[in-house]
């Protein structure tokens, strides 16, 4: 509810006409799934996130430009930008700052539950959207996700279990899976999330894991398990250079 206001509002300030008029919105998006797929692909997509509810501040200095070309530099296969406020003290202007300093996919993670923000991500420069199969109705992800593909975004449906798996995974909608291991309810991490769910996954989406990886081991476990992108956030971001722990992992 507090999304849709805040969605409202920027809709005032920033018309959907003046989204359309966007540098990126003529352009042609990145696919991440070609990105993680490609021969070689660390499959690693690194994250920048300043703080998340779980952890209160991770990292409030490092500077979005330095963070993220130093990601792609070491090898990051695409990035994920936090662009909401309130719970993890991103913006849009980082993605578009990420944008400028980087030709690799980027992942616009955000809570999205309205059109505008579809429009939107295109407009400030990403190439993907995250959906969230727990906060959607199946419906919502079906439509939110085929007006991200129509504008040649593409989707990342975030799971937690076999039901949303089953319930959202609409294909003509969505193109990645992302199974998160972080246990909403309690904060809880655990990879068995992931190794679990994988079977479950049908062949056409590629699988991403999500959440509390944070050692070539993990990747590893998961490569084996039939995964092909890994999500780490905190991992890097608690350190003061993130981009550093990105290139000591890859
Ligand atoms: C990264 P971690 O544990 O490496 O920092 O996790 C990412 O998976 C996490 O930030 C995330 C997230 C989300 C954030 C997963 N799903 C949805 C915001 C909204």
């Amino acid at each position: 509810a507090h999304k849709r206001q805040e969605v409202a509002a920027r809709r005032e300030l920033v018309p959907v006409k003046l989204l359309e008029s966007s540098l990126y919105f003529t352009a042609q998006p990145l696919s991440l799934r070609k990105y993680l797929l490609r021969e070689g692909s660390s499959g690693i997509i690194a994250e920048f996130k300043r703080k998340s509810p779980s952890r209160g501040w991770i990292n409030q200095y490092a500077p979005v430009e330095r963070s993220t070309l130093g990601y792609m530099q070491a090898g990051a296969a695409a990035l994920s930008v936090l662009t909401d406020t309130e719970f993890f003290g991103g913006r849009n202007e980082d993605l578009t700052t990420a944008r400028r300093y980087n030709f690799c996919p980027i992942l616009r993670k955000d809570f999205v539950v309205d059109e505008y923000q579809v429009l939107e991500a295109k407009s400030i420069g990403a190439d993907a959207v995250l959906l969230i199969a727990a906060v959607l109705s199946p419906a919502e992800v079906s439509r939110l996700g085929r007006l991200a593909l129509s504008l040649g975004l593409e989707v990342l449906l975030e799971v937690h279990d076999a039901d949303e798996l089953a319930r959202s995974a609409d294909t003509e909608a969505v193109s990645l899976i992302g199974v998160n291991n972080r246990n909403l309810q309690d904060f809880s991490l655990s990879i068995d999330t992931s190794l679990a769910l994988a079977e479950a996954i049908p062949a056409e989406f590629v699988k991403v894991s999500e959440s509390g990886i944070s050692s070539a081991a993990t990747i590893a476990q998961l490569r084996e398990a039939g995964y092909r992108g890994f999500l780490l956030g905190e991992a890097f971001m608690k350190h003061a250079r993130p981009e550093r722990a990105c290139a000591a992992l890859v």
